[in-house]
């Protein structure tokens, strides 16, 4: 037997994209925004870097939740509903469902086809579990499927997703969460932590250069979705921390003076001139609880790996 699953599509439209990225381009400096990166391909190339030895994230915060599996799920609770921002492949959660039950699991992505495979996966693993996926932007004012209001609400916004918003984005995007969760609302989250800049470079500068071709991938797509023609060779991948911000910059450096053209606008890039692509915020715990705290949240719990690269947050939303 099967669990059941639901699909809602509130993909923005094409032309909402479209104005986006030009807008971006527009812009001295250049920049699109991270979200863009995944495409069917992109989410495909992002799951092949979690399982890179350099991109320790990913492993060191399933460690965190299976370690402390059993006192997470008393945190959320049985029988919520439990929301996850940015589902991706849907890996993390499972963690969490070896614990709890609840009521219905509610995975929001951008990226359709791999938020439908992961979520058809899912139901086909957990026949009791009710599954309700959501294809949308949750980094502007998301909409939720109609779902009950009498359950308790949880969410789950793992990988240190929130250090690619800017920090008033992140206050404003954990406000809006806090709205869906309403008071007493659970918040399990995952932040990367500050560290030394050589574990943080190889992270975002892998040997296999796949953090590269996840960078470029933005153009491809671009060129593919926006009738656009970036040479990809004519970009290069680059990505460090800013010491003083306290983030991973990702850009794509143009290694000539040229022309693309996207949507029928013409944009000139000089040569050395960079398209900002990713921040990756970085905080400290403390640093961290200040932000939830502007957000209308209370931390409750916060838990390390033993060497202090990562950290998982919960916290309650206290109206
Ligand atoms: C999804 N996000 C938290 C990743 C990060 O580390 O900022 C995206 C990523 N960019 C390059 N590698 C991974």
């Amino acid at each position: 037997m099967n669990g059941s699953i639901h699909f809602y599509d509130f993909h923005p439209p094409m032309a909402d994209i479209r104005d986006e990225v030009l807008e971006g381009l527009s812009r001295d400096p250049k920049q699109i925004a991270p979200k863009y990166f995944y495409d069917q391909r992109g989410s495909q190339l992002f799951d092949a870097i979690t399982e890179l030895p350099e991109y320790y994230p990913t492993r060191t915060e399933l460690d965190i939740l299976e370690c402390n599996g059993a006192q997470i799920a008393e945190f959320l609770g049985n029988d919520c509903l439990l929301m996850e921002l940015g589902s991706g492949s849907s890996r993390k959660i499972r963690v969490l469902l070896d614990a709890l039950q609840p009521a219905a699991y509610v995975p929001l992505d951008i990226s359709r086809g791999h938020l439908l495979d992961a979520a058809t996966t899912l139901a086909r693993d957990y026949p009791q579990l009710q599954v309700h996926a959501a294809c949308t932007d949750y980094s502007s004012d998301f909409e939720l499927p109609d779902l009950p209001e009498h359950l308790p609400r949880a969410a789950f916004f793992p990988g240190s997703s929130i250090g690619n918003f800017e920090p008033d984005d992140a206050r404003a995007l954990l406000q809006r969460v806090g709205r869906h969760l309403g008071e007493d609302g659970k918040l399990l989250i995952g932040v990367d932590l500050k560290k030394d800049n050589a574990t943080l470079h190889a992270a975002y500068n892998d040997a296999r250069q796949l953090t590269a071709a996840f960078n470029l991938n933005l153009l491809e797509r671009i060129n593919r979705e926006l009738d656009a023609d970036f040479q990809l060779d004519c970009f290069e991948h680059l990505a460090f921390f800013n010491e003083s911000a306290g983030r991973i910059e990702m850009h794509l450096r143009s290694t000539r003076d040229q022309q693309v053209r996207v949507a029928g606008q013409a944009i000139r890039f000089a040569a050395g001139e960079s398209l900002h692509t990713e921040n990756s915020y970085k905080y400290s715990i403390k640093e961290f609880r200040a932000l939830a705290g502007d957000s209308g949240f209370v931390t409750e719990q916060v838990w390390t790996d033993e060497n202090q690269l990562f950290s998982v947050h919960c916290l309650r939303c206290n109206g």
